[in-house]
């Protein structure tokens, strides 16, 4: 193999090479530590055409790709096989922002430009890059469009897929495709850029792509409100959307549970509220209308209140708290956006992303909470997420002490019956994680034989000698 990670060398150079064991490891494992892969290299490219001329020796030699780039994905895409020839292709070095049209409300990328980056280089010019996720401080805008990303935002701005006007890509074979067109409207044969989103890397990498950009907002609120149920959630939420004059951006249901290993495991994290609850809902409202200041002060914070003590007559609302400055808005924030880093460190559990109609959640709740109860009663369930959207994260905690070992014979029938649950309920089993390789088998079974079908003879249209992350996704 020395001959192949020389040639490797000549396109990327020292730079763009790590071949040694100890530098390897991060590239290796994924965020959840669910897998621990191999790798003949991890290859990072800083050009588009370096990356064509490595899939192109990989294409001639046989050798398996696995396009990674903030590797902080939840379904273990981005993440090597335990044995085979592959290389883990990092996109990490390719991170320059190319162009900001603020006119057009675009702006154009390398793939492996943090989130957070993008974010903050829309604020700088006044616009909003919509996306937002917990893990947006290191996730890559090529691994958000390849897991078509959703966050906390979808239910106002649409997912990843509805953010991206045109894509630059490398095919299986190492070509070079140029899709950057930054058209709103185009109707020239098959949508060749949707195919790539949400593909996890299984039929192309992408290089480049031209983003959506909105309005910045300039006025902002933040609830925190305990809840009797999540029936009165969605019925929060509903009313919200007129409440607010269609300004709902972010809608997060929580558990309590969930709430406690926050306060358990994230140093400074504080209950707002006096009082124990069994549910909360944050709600963020923004508006691009400023706050009027002045003796006539007022904006979506006095609306959010009018409607949140409106509620509480009604009995909707049990407790509430609105945020009165930026800081308090980031400690609200940061209970919901702790969950995922406060489940790791609890101990192992299964992740449930999933999704229902809105108007769904409350009796697939009920559900679904007997049905994980029923099928391991010493289990911790932790359900919150994106009510929104219609996408819950319906985790299990494995049971206080248990380690991975010890659970791991139980996930196939909890998950077994939550899944089965969701299909009933016209929902899907994967919202936003994507496939990866946790879920495979799971899409197999639960997709029509004729989607199935049409996705493998897509895959194996596109890369006939399947070595784009293969293994993911669909087996072909
Ligand atoms: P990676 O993990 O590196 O890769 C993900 C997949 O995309 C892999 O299959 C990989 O092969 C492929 N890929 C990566 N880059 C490319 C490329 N350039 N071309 C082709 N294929 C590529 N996800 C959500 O949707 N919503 C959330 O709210 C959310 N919250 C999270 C919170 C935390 C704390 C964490 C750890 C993760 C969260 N995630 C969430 C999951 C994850 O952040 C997203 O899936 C994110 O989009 C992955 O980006 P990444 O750059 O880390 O991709
Ligand atoms: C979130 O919404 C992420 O915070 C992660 O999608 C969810 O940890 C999870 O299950
Ligand atoms: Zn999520």
């Amino acid at each position: 193999m020395s001959g192949f990670v020389d040639k490797l060398r000549d396109i990327v150079g020292d730079k763009g090479l790590i071949t040694d064991e100890p530098t390897k490891h991060s590239y290796l494992t994924d965020w959840r530590e669910n897998y621990l892969g191999s790798a003949l290299a991890v290859v990072r490219p800083a050009t588009t055409e370096e990356v064509a001329a490595v899939v192109k020796l990989c294409a001639a030699e046989k050798v398996a790709i696995v396009p990674q780039g903030g590797n902080t994905g939840m379904s273990g895409g981005g993440t090597p096989h335990e044995a085979g020839r592959e290389i883990v292709l990092s996109l990490t070095r390719m991170n320059r922002i190319l162009d900001v049209d603020l006119i057009g409300y675009s702006m154009t990328v390398e793939a492996g430009v943090v989130l957070k980056t993008i974010q903050e280089a829309a604020a700088a010019h006044d616009r909003l890059f919509p996306l937002s996720l917990a893990a947006e401080g290191s996730c890559t805008i090529g691994g958000n469009l390849s897991t078509n990303a959703g966050g906390v935002q979808v239910l106002h701005y649409g997912n990843a897929r509805n953010l991206v006007l045109g894509l630059e890509i490398v095919t299986p074979a190492g070509e070079i495709w140029n899709g950057l067109r930054a058209l709103k409207k185009d109707n020239t044969g098959y949508d060749l850029r949707d195919l790539y989103l949400g593909a996890e890397g299984t039929l192309g990498i992408i290089t480049k792509a031209v983003l959506t950009l909105w309005p910045r907002p300039k006025d902002h609120a933040t609830s925190w409100s305990a809840v009797p149920s999540p029936d009165a959630a969605v019925a929060l939420l509903s009313g919200a959307y007129a409440a607010s004059e269609d300004n709902v951006t972010s809608c997060e249901l929580m558990a309590r549970q969930g709430i406690d290993l926050v306060l358990k495991h994230i140093p400074g994290a504080a209950d707002p509220l006096a009082d124990r609850h069994d549910w909360y809902l944050l709600m963020e409202w923004s508006s691009t209308r400023a706050r009027r200041e002045g003796a006539n002060a007022g904006g979506l914070r006095e609306k959010m209140e009018a409607y949140l003590g409106e509620a509480m007559e009604k009995g909707l609302v049990l407790d509430a708290v609105i945020a009165q400055t930026e800081a308090q808005s980031h400690s609200l924030w940061a209970l919901r956006e702790n969950h995922s880093e406060s489940q790791k460190r609890e101990g192992p559990s299964i992740k449930h992303d999933i999704s229902v109609a809105v108007s769904k959640i409350p009796a697939f709740m009920k559900e679904g909470l007997v049905a994980m109860k029923k099928a391991l009663p010493e289990c911790r369930p932790v359900p919150f997420g994106h009510v929104g959207d219609g996408n819950l994260h319906f985790n299990c905690q494995a049971p206080p002490g248990w380690d991975k070992a010890r659970f791991a014979p139980h996930i196939e029938k909890i998950s077994g019956v939550i899944y089965d649950l969701v299909v009933g309920y016209g929902g899907s089993i994967s919202a936003e994680h994507g496939i990866g390789r946790i879920k495979v088998d799971e899409l197999a079974h639960y997709r029509s034989k004729i989607e199935l079908d049409t996705m493998r003879t897509l895959k194996r249209a596109l890369d006939p000698q399947n070595i784009m992350n293969p293994g993911k996704v669909i087996q072909v």
